[in-house]
Parts: C-alpha cells; structure tokens; sequence
C-alpha cells in the first residue's frame, strides 16, 4: 500500500505527487488540513516529528521530506526512470533539489503569505504551532507586514537568482561548472527529480503572478511549458487545485494586485547601484 499524506495547495506535497504520478503508481492520498492543524495532532507527530506534509506510508514504512520521498519512489519501484543512471549527474541533481531544501521553499513560504495566505485569517492558525522556529518567524513577519516584511525583498532576489540559474543550466553552461552540462530540454539533461523539484515553485510564481520573472529568458519559458505539457504535472499539481479553487484565485487575484510594485523591486534589485546582484556577464 502505498498512502500519501497531503495538501491540495502545498508546493511540497506537489512535488511528491508529481514523482508518484511520473512513475505511475496506483496510491491512495489523505488530505492534512494544515489550517485546522491535522499536521500538530500526536497521531501524526508520532509519525512525523516535523510535523508537514508530505509524509509516505508505505506499508507501514515512513518516508518524509518530499525531496527524500521522491528518490524513495524512484529506487523502489518499476517505471520511468527520474534518476540519472551517472552518478556525477546524479550529483548535480541533487545539487537542485537540495537548493528547494536549503532556501527555495523558504522564499515560496514568504511571498504566498505575505502576498495571499495572509487575507484569509485562518491562515493563523497554521503559525502558532509551528516547529521551526525560524518558519515560524518568517510566517509571523509575512502574515503581519505582508510584502513590506523583513524577508520578503530576500526571498524575491533568490527567485529572481534561480531564474537565472536555471536559465544558464539549460544553456548547458550551467550557474558554474558544478551545474554545467544540463540542458537543452531539462535541467540535468533528461527529466529528472530535478526538474520534478522545482516545478511546483514555478506553478507557485505563476499563481502569483510572477512570470515576469522569466519574461526575457526563452529558456525558462519552453522548459515551464514543457513541464506544464506533461499529463503527471495536470494530474498531480493542476488537477488538485479544484478540490479548493479559493486559494488558487486568491493568489491570482492577490498577486495581480501587488505584481507591478514587486516586480519595481525586482528591477531595483538587479540594479548594481542598489547593492543587489548582477547575473554573471550582464553588463555592469
Ligand atoms: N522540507 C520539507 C518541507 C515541508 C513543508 O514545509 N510542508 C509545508 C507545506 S508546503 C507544511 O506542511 N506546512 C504546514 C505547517 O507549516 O504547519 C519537505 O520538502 O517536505
């Protein structure tokens, strides 16, 4: 048996979908309400001490962390393949998905609430059991001071840098040697649980309206489109959006409404005088 615990909305539990989906695994999902706080139970801390989604059960194994979730997925079972056989360009692989680990879903955190999550008043109570506290922090500075927030300018400079760097990774150069040789189509060369990672970071950016981002990067345009054509992205990120339509008009509308002032931010970020980052090889 295998049993997902999920979040229709959650970027992480997308992810882990998205590898089931790719593999083509019959599984049976269970909704944590995160806003009614399913995921602060005992039962389920005594399972996951974390206390997120997603969480696999299979046959009474757990697996958490959806990074971790999805090779799991991959090595035990038959199905398309979503690891490189080489184990450099399985290096360079994980390379991505540890960036999702170490400060992507960060800055997804920040910019759905500051932007969207912040409206609606039960998204409070997700914040007072929070584990982490450095979550917790940045949830509260997010909910309080929506885009004006102490992290908000940070996390739109890491999205506006992991643009780029995806950007130069399909050009095959790759954000320096360590990534280079990826590309044309997906991040690693074939599609991989590289590209499954960031999917759906980007389905968030376009939910907040934030496809400026990419506006000037071809590159980054054809690959979303590419993973967008695939049928596991519409069943395991698009399809579940309907269970809960609200959240993802929210975004739309919301981030509709702030997306000409963040993306002045952006701009003024990228503006060497600011202080800010210069992609390598633009003028400066
Ligand atoms: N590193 C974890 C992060 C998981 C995570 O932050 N999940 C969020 C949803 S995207 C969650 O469960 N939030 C509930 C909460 O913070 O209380 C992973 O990749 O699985």
């Amino acid at each position: 048996m295998l049993k997902l615990y999920h979040h229709h909305t959650s970027v992480c539990a997308a992810k882990s979908r998205l590898a089931i989906e790719e593999k083509g695994l019959e599984w049976e999902g269970e909704i944590i309400r995160l806003r009614e706080r399913d995921q602060h139970t005992p039962e389920y801390i005594a399972l996951n001490p974390f206390g997120l989604v997603p969480m696999l059960d299979h046959d009474g194994r757990i697996v958490v962390e959806s990074n971790v979730i999805n090779e799991y997925v991959n090595d035990v079972f038959d199905g398309p393949k979503l690891k490189p056989d080489d184990p450099y360009k399985q290096a360079q692989m994980r390379t991505w998905t540890r960036m999702t680990d170490e400060n992507v879903h960060a800055a997804a955190g920040v910019i759905t609430t500051a932007i969207a999550y912040r409206h609606v008043p039960s998204h409070g109570n997700q914040i007072s059991g929070q584990l982490d506290p450095y979550k917790q922090a940045r949830k509260i500075a997010s909910f309080e001071d929506g885009i004006d927030n102490v992290h908000f300018r940070t996390a739109m400079r890491r999205y506006d840098m992991l643009i780029h760097q995806i950007d130069t990774a399909l050009s095959g150069e790759g954000p320096g040697k360590a990534l280079a040789g990826g590309g044309p189509d997906w991040l690693v060369g074939d599609y991989s649980l590289a590209d499954v990672a960031m999917a759906p970071y980007m389905e968030r950016l376009n939910c907040l309206e934030m496809s400026f981002l990419w506006e000037d990067k071809p590159r980054v345009a054809d690959w979303y489109a590419r993973l967008k054509a695939r049928p596991a992205y519409q069943s395991a990120i698009i399809d579940w959006f309907d269970w809960d339509i609200s959240w993802t008009d929210l975004m739309h509308e919301q981030g509709a409404q702030v997306s000409n002032q963040v993306r002045s931010m952006v701009e003024e970020m990228r503006d060497p005088g600011y202080g800010g980052w210069t992609p390598p090889g633009a003028d400066a």
